[in-house]
């Protein structure tokens, strides 16, 4: 940790709770995941990658840092996976509640069952855009819901699920697949309008989670579960991109970091698409969303919360 134990070395200033408008939840846990272990040490690597970052991000002219980000304290509950979806879930909630942007940080796929359900709880017409290799549609996996391979069955139940580079999944999750809202990997490569397709399915307020296994392994070697013809890096930002612009982006996560000491460019790949996010938010043509008939102006994240702010509850 750097010396003012805040996210990238930002100066004490721009790391304080009250004051910051964004919040990071660190989540190193990985005890579901199948074949390579490893993304409990995610959050390290992304955070001492994120010290190595330069902080002013040319594409959007902007110092996102100075909006304010608080380093929350890790999430360290381990004892089962269903009590780790429920210590985010309520974490998650706890900083949406006081009007933060608040983005999750893994750890395995499986923490975004808590993060999903917390967002879906603050925010009305919910899309989760779910950009992954893996459909993670099983309703329960090795004897429990709260696996990595069940990330977003509760969202295709109770959300707008739109699933983005999927490109492995097993046959029994095509019953539970909304294929209208499924983007292959295999079909984006071949459709130049795959991205304006995306966000035709999006509602006005979108969460994402993003694995990273959905880049291509060829610039995302680090990561639990490797699939060749992934997205590649300016095709991600583009996309992403045009989503902060379209839309109301009311959070996001970010897992499966599964970090290799004798390859660090994964690490700050991660960090710098993260900080990407966060550049675009606070950059993006944010003043106004029509939602209806209703136009909400400033600070829409908070705006389109079900939840008051409120300080003095916590
Ligand atoms: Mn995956």
């Amino acid at each position: 940790m750097n010396k003012n134990n805040t996210y990238a070395g930002i100066p004490a200033e721009y790391g304080n709770l009250s004051t910051s408008k964004i919040v990071i939840i660190p989540v190193p846990y990985d005890g579901t995941s199948t074949w390579q272990k490893g993304a409990d040490k995610g959050p390290k690597a992304f955070l001492d990658a994120s010290e190595n970052m330069e902080l002013y991000d040319i594409e959007t002219d902007s110092e996102v840092y100075k909006e304010g980000v608080f380093l929350a304290e890790p999430i360290t509950e381990k004892s089962s996976p269903e009590a780790v979806v429920d210590a985010v879930h309520q974490q998650t909630k706890k900083y949406i509640n006081r009007n933060k942007f608040v983005t999750i940080l893994g750890g395995e796929h499986s923490i975004s069952i808590g993060t999903i359900r917390a967002f879906n709880e603050c925010f009305s017409d919910l899309t989760v855009l779910h950009i992954d290799a893996h459909a993670d549609l099983r309703k329960e996996y090795e004897g429990s819901s709260c696996n990595h391979a069940c990330a977003v069955y509760e969202a295709n139940q109770t959300t707008n699920l739109v699933q983005v580079g999927i490109r492995s999944m097993d046959i029994s999750e095509k019953r539970t697949m909304n294929e209208e809202k499924v983007f292959f990997a295999h079909d984006m490569a071949v459709n130049e309008d795959w991205m304006d397709d995306v966000i035709d399915q999006l509602s006005t307020n979108v969460f994402i989670t993003f694995d990273l296994d959905a880049l291509d392994p060829s610039i995302m070697p680090s990561t639990g579960t490797p699939e060749p013809g992934g997205l590649f890096y300016y095709e991600t930002l583009e996309f992403l991109k045009a989503v902060f612009e379209q839309k109301n982006v009311v959070g996001f996560d970010m897992v499966e970091l599964c970090p290799n000491e004798n390859e660090k460019s994964s690490d700050f790949l991660a960090a710098k698409l993260f900080y990407k996010m966060l550049s675009y938010k606070f950059t993006s043509n944010d003043d106004t969303y029509d939602i209806g008939e209703n136009t909400i102006e400033n600070n829409p994240f908070s705006k389109l919360s079900k939840f008051k702010n409120d300080e003095d509850e916590y």
